[in-house]
C-alpha cells in the first residue's frame, strides 16, 4: 500500500432485517470462523474485534406502504451509525459485518458525516449483483436491503435518508457500483434518471477487469476515502454459493481478486462492509472463508513483492 493501513475494528451486525431470506444473521460469526480477524492482524495490522451491535428480531411479516420491517431496519442502522462513527472519530477504520445490505445505508451515512467533518472527498465502491436503488413504489419485494443506494442518494423514508445529518448522505457521482447483472424494471429507469456510473457484466466482459476497475477508481487522491461496500452475491455463485439472492453470471475469483489488489494499491480504503453472506445456503462455510481470502488481498496480501 501507498500509506501505512489505520487500525482497523471488526464489528458484527447478526441481522437479516432487510432481506425476506433467513439467515444473513449468521454471517458475522461464519466470517469470524473463517478467521477474518486473525487474517487482517497476519498482515501485521492492528485488528480488534469489537463485538456485535444489538437490535431487534427478525418479524418475518409483510411490507407496509411498501417497506418491510422499517422500524426494525431503521434501529439496527442507527446502531451501525453510532459504531461506524465511534470507531471512525477514533482513527480506526470500521470493519461492519453483515448481515443482510440495508446496513451499507448506517455505515455510509457515517462515513459521509466523517467525510464532511475531515474535508475528505468521499468515494463508494458499491460491489453487488444488484443496484439497490429501489424505492417503495417500485420495489418488487419491499425488502430493504434493495434499496440502500437509493436511500443514501435522498430517495426514501426521511427516518433513513437522513440519517447522515443531512441528505442527500452521497451523491450518484460519488458511488461506483460493479458487477452489477439484476436490475428490476423501474430500478433501470431510476438508476438511468439519477445517473448511476454502472460496471455491469457486459461492461466487465467486454473491456475487462482491470480497465473497469481503473475507471470507477479513477480520481481517488490521498484526500479521498474510499469505503467499499462488498455485497457477496457480486461473485458467481459456483464460488460463492452462501448467500440469498444467488445470480448467475457473476464475478469469477482471478477478476475478484484484481479489485481488491486494485484496492489495496491505491491506499486509500477508509471502511468496508462485507454482507449477505449467509451460512445457512453455505457448503462448509466456503462463502466466509472466500470473503476472508479476498479481504487478506484487499489488505494488500500479493503473490509477489511489489513497490
Ligand atoms: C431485488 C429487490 C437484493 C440482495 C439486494 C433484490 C434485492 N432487486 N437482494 N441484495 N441479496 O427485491 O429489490
Ligand atoms: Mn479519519
Ligand atoms: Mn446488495
Ligand atoms: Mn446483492
Amino acid at each position: 500500500m501507498s500509506r501505512s493501513t489505520p487500525p482497523v475494528s471488526v464489528f458484527g451486525v447478526p441481522t437479516d432485517i432487510g432481506a425476506s431470506r433467513r439467515g444473513a444473521s449468521m454471517g458475522p460469526e461464519a466470517l469470524r470462523v473463517a478467521g477474518l480477524v486473525e487474517a487482517i492482524a497476519a498482515r501485521g495490522i492492528d485488528a480488534r474485534d469489537i463485538g456485535d451491535v444489538q437490535g431487534p428480531r427478525n418479524p418475518t411479516s409483510a411490507p407496509v406502504d411498501g417497506y418491510r420491517h422499517l422500524d426494525e431496519v431503521v434501529a439496527w442502522n442507527r446502531a451501525v451509525f453510532d459504531m461506524s462513527t465511534r470507531e471512525l472519530q477514533a482513527g480506526r477504520m470500521p470493519i461492519m459485518l453483515g448481515g443482510d445490505h440495508c446496513l451499507g445505508i448506517g455505515a455510509i451515512a457515517a462515513v459521509a458525516a466523517h467525510c464532511r467533518a475531515t474535508g475528505k472527498k468521499l468515494r463508494v465502491l458499491w460491489l453487488d449483483a444488484h443496484a439497490d436503488f429501489n424505492t417503495r413504489e417500485i420495489t418488487p419485494s419491499g425488502n430493504i436491503h434493495g434499496m440502500p443506494v437509493a436511500c443514501l442518494c435522498g430517495l426514501g423514508p426521511d427516518v433513513l435518508t437522513g440519517m447522515a445529518g443531512f441528505t442527500p448522505a452521497v451523491t450518484p457521482d460519488q458511488i461506483r457500483q460493479i458487477g452489477i447483472r439484476s436490475v428490476d424494471a423501474g430500478e433501470k429507469r431510476l438508476v438511468q434518471q439519477h445517473g448511476l456510473d454502472i460496471y455491469d457484466m457486459r461492461y466487465i466482459d467486454e473491456v475487462g477487469m482491470r480497465r473497469a476497475i481503473e475507471e470507477a477508481l479513477d480520481g481517488v487522491d490521498a484526500d479521498t476515502h474510499l469505503h467499499v461496500s462488498f455485497d457477496v452475491d457480486m461473485l458467481d455463485p459456483a464460488i460463492a454459493p452462501g448467500t440469498g439472492t444467488r445470480v448467475p453470471g457473476g464475478v469469477n475469483y482471478r477478476e475478484a481478486q484484481l479489485i481488491m489488489e486494485m484496492v489495496a494499491d491505491t491506499g486509500r480504503m477508509g471502511s468496508l462492509d462485507l454482507v449477505e453472506v449467509n451460512p445457512a445456503l453455505d457448503k462448509r462455510n466456503a462463502t466466509a472463508r472466500l470473503a476472508v481470502d479476498l479481504v487478506e488481498s484487499l489488505f494488500g496480501k500479493s503473490t509477489l513483492m511489489r513497490d
